[in-house]
């Protein structure tokens, strides 16, 4: 295959403890130096040197790739830890959750997703109904791969984020990842807020209303985060789900709308 698409992932870890992990699609030619880019990445991640990267490229067929268009960006600003898990809770409410299933999210994440409140390495998979969980790992959760910005795309996104005050690569990945599950079958919504202790901002996505950034959804120095995906499992099995978000590729070709920051009003839910 001349025009042949790799998917090129990376993970990071010291003493079995994930560090870091970023992942890109890209054509042949790009192979070697996003390899070496990931690398050096994994190489400086901010929680230390990893004592294990591993660095994996696949051949994916360009046939089997899906196109979409960026999520429009979101931003608001709130006081305080507690008024961004209310706003995060009114924008999961406004998508059709019950009030159980939202206040579970937000304590699920709160608490450490994983077995015995440590922090999952995938996301969890809930049931946007009953809130119940579902994903068949609990330590390992659901882990969305193969998505990445077409490279002709790239520049002109980086550059919107950028000029919106959005250029942090936190945003950008997090951003292209929340795409790819608000594009999956049957998915509600999804929350997430970063395990990075210094790192306190979140969003909840929606099909409807995209890519909603919450400006603190956990305290400076907390530890626990993550990403809860809510399901319609009237409209896909967990199976197919799980499959489309770790194994379906996904190239954005377009970018969304980013509107200005704005205070959380709870009237906007
Ligand atoms: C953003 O500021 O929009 C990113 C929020 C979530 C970051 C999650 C992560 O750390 O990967």
């Amino acid at each position: 295959m001349m025009n042949s698409l790799y998917s090129v992932r990376m993970r990071a870890s010291c003493h079995d403890r994930h560090l870091s992990g970023a992942e890109r699609i890209v054509p042949v030619h790009a192979v070697a130096e996003t390899t070496a880019a990931l690398i050096e990445r994994a190489l400086s991640a901010h929680l230390g040197p990893p004592d294990k990267i591993h660095c994996h490229s696949e051949q994916i067929d360009p046939e089997a790739v899906q196109y979409a268009k960026l999520p429009d960006v979101h931003s608001y600003q709130v006081a305080s830890v507690q008024e961004g898990r209310l706003a995060a809770t009114q924008l999961l409410l406004g998508a059709g959750l019950s009030a159980d299933c939202a206040a579970r999210a937000v304590a699920t994440l709160a608490g450490g997703a994983g077995p015995h409140g440590s922090v999952m390495r995938g996301a969890a998979l809930m049931d946007a109904v009953n809130g119940e969980r579902l994903e068949h790992d609990p330590a390992r959760g659901v882990r969305v791969s193969r998505m990445d910005l077409l490279s002709t795309c790239r520049p002109e996104v980086e550059a919107l984020l950028a000029v919106a005050g959005l250029g942090h690569h936190r945003v950008l990945e997090a951003l292209v990842l929340s795409g790819k599950v608000l594009h999956a079958p049957g998915i509600v919504a999804e929350l997430c807020w970063s395990d990075a202790p210094d790192y306190v901002t979140g969003y909840v996505a929606t099909p409807q209303c995209g890519y909603q950034r919450i400006s603190q959804l956990k305290a400076v120095g907390d530890k626990r985060g993550g990403r809860v995906f809510f399901v319609d499992q009237t409209k896909v099995t967990v199976s197919a789900l799980v499959d489309y978000l770790e194994r379906q590729p996904l190239l954005f070709d377009a970018a969304g709308t980013i509107a200005p920051l704005k205070k959380w009003e709870k009237a906007d839910a």
